[in-house]
């Protein structure tokens, strides 16, 4: 019988809660290790088995799977909770982008100080009530199903019930509005399984405390504060993601249960639309996916490289107003009022994962396996950490600037390129997974040009990856890509900067 997986975390939720959810949900038993000191932590750093210097790590079926989403992906897909093809999948992806996002709130808030506290709090219901409920209430009523997606139970039912709890423990009447949604959280909970784990005694973990607070604190010394970061972010962007405060200039910990790269709402959140007739009319005819963002990189460009690498033609839309994104919110198109969307097969998909979990599972992109596809999400998660910095840096105050330049060159040299360099020197091979290319060779083409962009010599040190971006570059569709003309944007400026600050009333 094959070992149980382990699951190496603090004995506290964090990151760790929604993998224990899943196993459980799964019927899958479990064993766990738990960080209590400096020294266990450091033990783990220097053997390597962090790849990216982080937990949460699992061990299971010979492999030691870091980053949360690949290692969620990996046992949905080995316990068949993830859709029956790849359309299914999509929605799943979709629908669990959105509970992530929600969560996302929820993880910061044992760090908070307790005025803070009270702000998120009032902030995550309201969030919960307005923007996230309301889409799955829609979703249940729609189709008329006990599942979200497939009739059947998926990946994307255990996180939304996860969700409601986590919203109900902050307001326990928060379902009231909802009644699909409660009589789903009473059907889900009562999947054996499921009451299982809710009931006493399970390897659920309760709220976090201040001694789970002081443990992570001190395993990855984390000496600062963490603060809701500026109100005015918080509120537009939706500030799951702790790198906000860093492109802000403002301190920030790595983690403990917050979104170091994750969600893929923020930054265009709530940028505006232009929808025009037209090219409504113009993309059935041509049956190419259609994006739909705004005239800049944000959180589109890895989906224009991806479609490019692959090979395929696509349309774009530039929204411009908020109005335009609200009117486009209320036909249906968007979800949860976030871009970026892109309209292809006939579905309407929202969330970057989602979107691009779709585009390289079609397009042959994704590896031949379940093990193969855990390697490329382990490296796209960490690529999208690096990314996730590059993001927000526009948005950063001039005084940050240098600092925050510093901190893109240090992760990128010290933490994240000497994964890729080992792997690529370990193997041999021309490319990162299975000897063939995939989304992590195409989203690693795309940092290192990035990261280029801010730190010129920062390939110096890395020879494998200078010879992988020479052959990335003469690849004839990502050849295409980088010459003038090609849909690929040019680095955010000011007047991209200006715009998006506009429309967030940042200013
Ligand atoms: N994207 C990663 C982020 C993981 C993460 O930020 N882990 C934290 C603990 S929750 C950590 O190990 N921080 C230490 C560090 O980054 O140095 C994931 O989702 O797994």
């Amino acid at each position: 019988m094959a070992a149980k997986p382990v699951l190496y975390y603090f004995d506290g939720r964090g990151k760790m809660e929604s993998i224990r959810w899943l196993l459980a949900a799964a019927g899958v038993e479990f064993e766990e290790v738990f960080l209590e000191t400096r020294e266990q932590y450091e033990k783990l750093l220097q053997s390597g088995v962090l790849m990216f210097q982080q937990v949460p790590m699992v061990e299971i079926d010979g492999m030691k799977l870091v980053q949360t989403r690949a290692i969620l992906n990996y046992i949905a897909g080995k316990y068949n909770l993830y859709g029956k093809d790849l359309k299914e999948r999509a929605l799943i992806d979709m629908y669990v982008g959105g509970t992530d996002d929600l969560m996302g709130f929820l993880l910061i808030f044992p760090f908070l100080s307790a005025e803070d506290k009270v702000k998120q709090c009032a902030f995550v219901v309201q969030k919960a009530t307005s923007r996230y409920f309301p889409a799955y209430e829609k979703v249940l009523k729609d189709h008329g199903q006990d599942f979200l997606v497939g009739n059947r139970l998926s990946w994307a039912d255990i996180h939304l019930l996860e969700a409601i709890l986590m919203v109900e423990e902050k307001k326990s009447d928060a379902l009231s509005g909802f009644p699909l949604l409660q009589a789903f959280k009473k059907r889900i909970s009562s999947i054996p399984t499921i009451k299982k784990f809710l009931a006493p005694g399970s390897k659920r973990k309760p709220i976090s405390d201040d001694k789970y607070v002081e443990t992570v604190r001190r395993v990855l010394r984390m000496y600062y504060d963490v603060t809701p970061l500026c109100a005015k972010v918080w509120a537009m962007m939706g500030a799951a993601d702790i790198m906000v405060c860093k492109a802000l200039g403002t301190p920030t910990p790595l983690c403990p249960g917050i979104h170091f790269g994750g969600t893929c709402s923020q930054v265009a959140v709530v940028i505006m639309a232009v929808i025009v007739t037209e090219h409504r009319e113009l993309r059935s005819m041509s049956g190419k996916p259609r994006l739909t963002y705004i005239n800049g990189r944000g959180r589109m460009e890895t989906i224009r490289w991806l479609l490019a690498a692959a090979g395929v033609e696509f349309e774009e839309i530039f929204l411009q107003t908020r109005e335009q994104l609200l009117k486009l919110g209320q036909d249906g198109s968007l979800m949860f009022y976030e871009l970026p969307l892109v309209e292809i097969d006939g579905m309407k998909l929202v969330q970057c994962r989602a979107i691009l979990s779709y585009i390289a599972g079609k397009y042959n992109l994704y590896g031949k396996d379940l093990k193969e596809r855990a390697l490329i999400d382990m490296y796209v998660e960490g690529i999208s950490d690096l990314m996730h910095l590059i993001l927000m840096f526009p948005f950063s105050p001039p005084e940050a600037k240098e600092k925050n330049i510093a901190t893109i060159a240090e992760k990128a040299t010290e933490r994240y390129f000497p994964v890729f360099e080992k792997v690529l020197k370990q193997h041999g091979q021309d490319f990162l997974v299975g000897n063939k290319f995939s989304r992590a060779d195409v989203q690693l083409m795309e940092a290192i040009l990035a990261v280029e962009e801010k730190v010129p010599s920062v390939l110096s040190g890395f020879p494998q990856l200078q010879a992988f971006k020479t052959k990335m570059s003469n690849m004839p569709t990502i050849k295409k890509f980088l010459q003038p003309g090609s849909p690929r944007k040019p680095p955010p400026d000011e007047n991209y900067v200006a715009t998006v600050m506009k429309i967030f009333k940042l200013d």
